[in-house]
């Protein structure tokens, strides 16, 4: 963090919704963790994100932590970004609240994940859920980032956030910087294991559709060979083929090999035998990131510096850009 004011400011965050899986790990966390030398990265844990569904107090408080502790552990640093706890840095909430003095009714309601979530959690329709995208644009608006890595399900959150900096500025001057999606070319989409045609989701509840990075071995083998596949027998990227399209997309992430390479491996060898092979290659992507985790979820002080360094450092960033929007709306200075 020598000259942030050169490199580009990035920032990303993800919710402690329950356990991180291999999706997450593969679309979005192993990219941040390179982005780290080229840009200045700041990473959060979006906690007040996750309370628009309902959290059970000690399960949520056990979610925060270990998805602090697994980011670290997936090589996240802290030395080269900031890496904080969404709900430490106050300026969000307080941002958040301005914005939505800025975001339409209709923008909200058009949102693809409030209409899903609204349906799957029938019972709490709640304002949270319905305002979390203006929670989302304080996140990325108040450390005037320049690019959001984000996945294709977070682009219409984005561009809301777009258009809400563009109001803003419109309205008072140029206020905010108006971020760009940052879509990484090396990003894979893994689908879930039992139904292909969907992405892979920490929230389904069927636990075989997803493999979680702390899965113990044996777990994550018994997912890969339950892991729904076609009639066929044929280790190659196909039409129709989307379980074994996601496996080797799986396998090529992970390994670094082809598509290509990988059929010709496989050739004369049935799905069986891929699957282990899948698993194995898996197993070994995360021993080493399971091993750091075990280390650091044990040092709950050293977690805590961590965190409580990059949230200082965060809200005296954020303040900054939070004091300038109150002042342009007219807000009388403390
Ligand atoms: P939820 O089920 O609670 O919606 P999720 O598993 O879909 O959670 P998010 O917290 O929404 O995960 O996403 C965190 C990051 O991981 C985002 O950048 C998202 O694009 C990425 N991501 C999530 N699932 C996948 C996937 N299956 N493949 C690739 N990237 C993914
Ligand atoms: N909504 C995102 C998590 C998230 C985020 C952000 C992502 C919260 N704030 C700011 C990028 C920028 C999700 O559910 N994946």
């Amino acid at each position: 963090m020598d000259t942030p004011e050169k490199k580009k400011v990035i920032f990303s965050a993800i919710q402690p919704s329950g356990t991180i899986t291999l999706g997450n790990y593969l679309g979005a966390l192993r990219n941040w963790v390179k982005l780290q030398d080229d840009y200045n990265c700041i990473f959060a844990v979006a906690d007040l994100h996750a309370i628009t569904v309902r959290q059970e107090p000690k399960k949520f408080r056990e979610n925060i932590l270990n998805a602090y502790a697994l980011l670290l552990a997936c090589g996240i640093d802290t030395e080269k970004s900031l890496f904080f706890i969404q709900s430490h840095v106050h300026t969000h909430a307080e941002l958040a609240w301005v914005l939505n003095c800025y975001t339409q009714f209709g923008e909200l309601s058009r949102m693809t994940q409030f209409k899903d979530k609204s349906l799957k959690h029938a019972d709490n329709v709640n304002a949270g859920l319905f305002a979390y995208p203006s929670l989302m644009a304080a996140d990325i608006l108040l450390y005037r980032s320049d690019m959001v890595p984000v996945g294709a399900d977070q682009k219409q959150h984005l561009e809301l956030a777009r258009n809400i900096a563009e109001r803003f500025n419109g309205v008072y001057g140029n206020t905010f910087t108006v971020p760009d999606p940052y879509i990484s070319t090396v990003g894979a989409r893994v689908m879930s294991l039992q139904d292909p045609t969907k992405k892979m989701s920490k929230s389904d509840e069927n636990v075989n559709a997803w493999v979680a990075v702390l899965d113990k071995p044996d777990t994550i083998m018994k997912k890969f060979k339950r892991a729904v596949t076609d009639s066929e027998a044929e280790v190659r990227v196909g039409e129709g083929k989307d379980g074994i399209n996601n496996l080797i997309g799986i396998m090529s992430a992970v390994t670094g090999k082809t598509s290509d390479e990988i059929t010709e491996e496989f050739e004369g060898k049935g799905y069986g035998d891929f699957k282990t092979a899948v698993a194995e290659a898996v197993i070994e992507e995360v021993k080493p990131i399971q091993e750091r985790f075990d280390d650091y979820i044990k040092n709950k002080d050293y977690l805590a510096e961590q965190y409580r360094k990059s949230a200082e450092i965060a809200l005296k960033i954020s303040q900054r850009t939070l004091d300038k929007a109150m002042k342009k709306i007219g807000f009388i200075a403390k």
